[in-house]
């Protein structure tokens, strides 16, 4: 058992054979200059710093032989699975499907669906499409997750309040144990942010636990 004697609210135990990685949503179009986010007037760069966090958290699960599965939102090319209550609310300059800068605008196999490329996937890794925010809606998630076992999870990626959130809470009401870890996630908006890592391990980890890569790291090592 790995003991995170740092994380918040109280200390967080997991057992790697039983525990995935999960990053949510790393996608250029999200994070990249340049892409979708940009286009809606988010300040990129505040996803783009914790890049180098999200690698090492990469590195350290993989090098200690633990499930990395990624996930990305995006529709099929022919949209059936985006509900017209996706694409059509709000007055954005671009909606779901449009071309963007990046190719069309979250759909798969466009160029800014991809996951950014210092983050790539390697062979073996479980890349989920979903169609929503959370994880575990119209997708494989969870059958793999039984398949193999697993008990736990850690979640990195993008955005706190949105895709992570909702993948957390939708994994908390399935029995996961769920680690996330703040300097490897962000949002476009700070008080989105603190708000969020509150709000999930307030009145005894009602949603799940948090801890920093570096309190990981070191109780990994000890
Ligand atoms: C994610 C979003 N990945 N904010 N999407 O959080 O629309």
């Amino acid at each position: 058992m790995v003991h995170v004697d740092a994380a918040l609210p109280f200390p967080f135990a997991f057992d790697p054979a039983t525990t995935a990685l999960v990053v949510i949503d790393m996608q250029r179009d999200f994070i990249e200059p340049g892409g979708f986010g940009e286009t809606l007037g988010n300040d990129v760069s505040r996803l783009h710093a914790i890049v180098p966090t999200v690698a090492d958290l990469i590195r350290l699960c993989r090098d200690k032989g633990m499930a990395v599965i990624h996930t990305r939102e995006c529709h099929r090319p022919d949209l059936s699975d985006l509900p017209p209550a996706k694409r059509n609310r709000g007055t954005p300059a671009l909606r779901i499907g449009d071309a963007g800068p990046m190719g069309r605008v979250l759909v798969a196999g466009e160029e800014g669906a991809k996951i950014i490329p210092q983050l790539a996937p390697i062979d073996g890794e479980l890349v989920i499409d979903k169609p929503g925010k959370g994880a575990f809606y119209a997708t494989s998630l969870a059958d793999h997750l039984a398949q193999e076992g697993i008990s736990s999870l850690i979640f990195a990626g993008v955005t706190t309040e949105v895709c992570v959130q909702t993948t957390m809470r939708e994994a908390n009401d399935r029995g996961f144990d769920c680690l996330l870890i703040e300097d490897a996630t962000e949002s476009y908006f700070p008080a989105f942010k603190a708000a969020t890592l509150e709000m999930v391990r307030a009145q005894g980890a009602i949603i799940g636990w948090t801890a920093l890569f570096s309190q990981l790291e070191k109780a990994w090592h000890d």
